[in-house]
C-alpha cells in the first residue's frame, strides 16, 4: 500500500510516522508514506497558497491551483489509482468500518487542510471522499491524517508484532449479532495490588470459565459505557449486577 499525504506543515508528521509501529512498518516496507508540502505547487512569486475569502469572514481560504496541481502530480507519481480523502469537520464521521475499507485500497491520498477552509471549487474538481474523525474542532486536518494512517496501516498484514491483537480489539471483537463490542479488562502481576485482588477466575487455569468471563466483561462494558452500540437500549439495573461468578 503506498499512501501520499499533502499538506502545508509537513513537519507535523515527522515523529509518528517514523516512530513505533508507522516507523517499523515503513522500514519493512510494509506500507510506503510520502509527505508532500502544497506551497511546492503554488506558482505564486511569493508561493502564496490562501487568500481572503470572498464575501468577506476571519481567516483565510486555501486556494485551488496549489492544492489542484499538487495532487495531479502527486497521483502521477505512482501509476495505481488513488482513493483521494479530504480531511475535513463536513465529512463523514470515522468507523471501524470505513477504516477497514480504505485499508483495502492499494494507494490512498491524503489532503490535510489547515485554513478556515478550501475553496469549494477544487474540492468539486477532485470529488475526494470526506472524512472527519468526530465531532470536536481542531486547528487543522493533519492530526486527522495521523489518525487515519494508524488506523489503516495496522490492519495491513505483518504490521502488529502479534497477529492476533487487531482481531480481538475493541469494535473487532463482536457479540452473537455481530454487534462490535468494548475490550475485557485486563490485570498483570502482583494479584493483591492496592487492596485489590484480581479477579478469581483469571487464576483459575478454567480457559473455558475465563473465555466465558471476558466475553460478559465486553458485553457489560458496552452496555454500560457504550449503550449506543448495543442494539438493546440498557435496562436501569444493567452493569450494577455482579458478573464475577458467571
Ligand atoms: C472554528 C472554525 N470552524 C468554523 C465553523 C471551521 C473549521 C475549519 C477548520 C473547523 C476546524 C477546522 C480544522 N479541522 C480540520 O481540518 C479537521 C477536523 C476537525 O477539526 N475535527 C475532526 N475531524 C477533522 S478532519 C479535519
Amino acid at each position: 500500500m503506498r499512501i501520499d499525504i499533502l499538506t502545508l506543515f509537513p513537519p507535523m508528521f515527522d515523529g509518528p510516522l517514523n516512530a513505533s509501529i508507522q516507523g517499523r512498518a515503513r522500514e519493512a516496507k510494509l506500507v510506503e508514506i510520502h509527505v508532500h508540502d502544497i506551497r511546492d505547487w503554488s506558482t505564486d512569486k511569493h508561493n502564496k497558497v490562501d487568500d481572503r475569502p470572498f464575501g468577506g469572514g476571519p481567516g483565510m481560504v486555501m486556494m485551488c491551483q496549489p492544492l489542484h496541481d499538487a495532487v495531479l502530480a502527486v497521483e502521477k507519481m505512482d501509476p495505481r489509482p488513488a482513493q483521494r480523502i479530504l480531511l475535513t469537520p463536513q465529512g463523514e464521521r470515522t468507523t471501524q468500518t470505513m477504516v477497514e475499507t480504505l485499508a483495502s485500497h492499494e494507494r490512498l491520498v491524503l489532503i490535510a487542510g489547515h485554513y478556515e477552509g478550501i475553496d469549494e471549487r477544487v474540492i468539486e474538481e477532485l470529488a475526494p471522499l470526506e472524512v472527519s474523525i468526530g465531532d470536536y474542532v481542531l486547528s487543522g486536518g493533519e492530526l486527522p491524517a495521523l489518525v487515519l494512517v494508524d488506523a489503516i496501516t495496522r490492519l495491513i498484514p505483518g504490521v502488529l508484532g502479534h497477529e492476533d491483537s487487531a482481531a480481538e480489539d475493541s469494535f473487532s471483537v463482536k457479540d452473537g449479532t455481530g454487534q462490535p463490542l468494548l475490550d475485557t479488562p485486563h490485570y498483570t502481576r502482583p494479584r493483591e495490588w492496592n487492596g485489590t485482588e484480581v479477579p478469581e477466575v483469571l487464576l483459575s487455569g478454567d480457559h473455558g470459565a475465563i473465555a466465558r468471563w471476558r466475553h460478559q466483561q465486553r458485553v457489560d462494558r458496552t452496555t454500560t459505557r457504550r449503550p449506543d452500540l448495543r442494539h438493546s437500549q440498557p435496562t436501569p439495573d444493567s452493569g450494577t449486577s455482579s458478573t464475577q461468578d458467571v
